[in-house]
């Protein structure tokens, strides 16, 4: 894992209806991220947040699509910051809705397929986010980035997502909530979530242990996108769609200390924080520490018994 972290700032607002995500970068920045990367021992470069160009007039065949022109000019603007930052380090894209992985991604996949090496996705969230522009019913384009990532279905003004990822590279986990066409999709691409129900009786090593070892036999990079809601709603508040049921705390951090043993993962998203909905801080925080798991904070040293 590189330790020299890279901070590309996201507030990215027009993936969904909800208003406050924008505030999400200061929030991380005011939890002190940063200074908790850096007292793990990485070195940190914080870019600034992003600036996206002004929106062209494009409009969308689906009616319920709002925001398009601007999340456009966001992907754009968020690939090749990502780009750059991966050849750099260890991007940290701090969001932001989940629309801005539609960007983020992009630029890892166009840098991975520079490298030569195999991208890998690792999605924890509630949600499957596997709808097109054509599909979704809400409008919300922050439920579209998996469907972009894995190169499927119609993406209208988007540029081409370079270098599809294969849907076997793809892991959905924590999976709550999926809409009736993206469970057609998702089946007809022959993706099965590790969904909640999977997580209750299987527990979280095992699924997450089988996905880590296709990566490294693949010798492949791992990108890891973290929506707020893949967390419980009791431990993380500040989300505009709470779904019950999500990862606890100690599921939550585990995962991230099996990441960071595995030294698999080459960028990260932290997305869909709604600062105006937190309580005291507490969501930002969270988040803030299960980076510090993944970059290697932990109690005790340990034997890796991951792999
Ligand atoms: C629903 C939609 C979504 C995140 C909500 C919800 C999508 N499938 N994604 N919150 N992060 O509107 O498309
Ligand atoms: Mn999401
Ligand atoms: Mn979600
Ligand atoms: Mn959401």
């Amino acid at each position: 894992m590189n330790h020299h972290c890279i901070l590309v700032g996201a507030p990215v607002d027009s993936g969904q209806s909800n208003p406050g995500c924008l505030m999400g970068p200061a929030s991380y920045r005011v939890a002190g991220l940063a200074e908790t990367l850096t007292d793990l021992g990485c070195t940190v470069d914080d870019r600034g947040d992003v600036a996206p160009r002004a929106p062209a007039p494009v409009s969308s065949r689906n009616p319920a699509v709002h925001h398009l022109p601007e999340t456009v000019e966001w992907t754009k603007a968020l690939a090749s910051a990502g780009e750059a930052a991966m050849a750099a380090g260890f991007p940290i894209f701090l969001g932001g809705d989940h629309s801005l992985s539609l960007g983020s991604v992009a630029g890892v996949a166009a840098h991975a397929r520079q490298q030569q090496r195999p991208l890998f996705v690792l999605w924890l969230d509630a949600h499957s986010d596997f709808h097109t522009p054509m599909t979704t019913s809400s409008g919300n384009l922050h439920g579209t980035p998996m469907a972009y990532i894995a190169g499927l279905g119609e993406f209208e003004a988007f540029p081409p997502f370079p270098d599809p990822v294969p849907t076997d590279r793809i892991c959905l986990f924590g999976i709550r909530s999926v809409d009736t066409d993206e469970r057609k999709a998702l089946h007809a691409h022959g993706i099965t979530p590790v969904d909640m129900r999977e997580l209750d009786e299987r527990g979280f090593v095992a699924p997450l242990c089988g996905f880590l070892d296709q990566v490294r036999a693949a010798n492949g990079l791992l990108h890891v996108s973290l929506d707020v809601d893949f967390l419980d709603p009791s431990i993380a508040p500040a989300v505009g769609t709470t779904v019950p049921g999500g990862a606890t705390f100690r599921e939550a951090h585990l995962v991230m200390e099996m990441l960071h043993e595995s030294q698999l993962v080459s960028s990260l998203d932290l997305v869909e924080l709604n600062p105006f909905l937190d309580e005291r801080g507490r969501t930002a925080q969270l988040m803030v520490d299960l980076t510090a798991s993944l970059m290697g904070r932990k109690v005790f040293d340990r034997v890796n018994r991951t792999n």
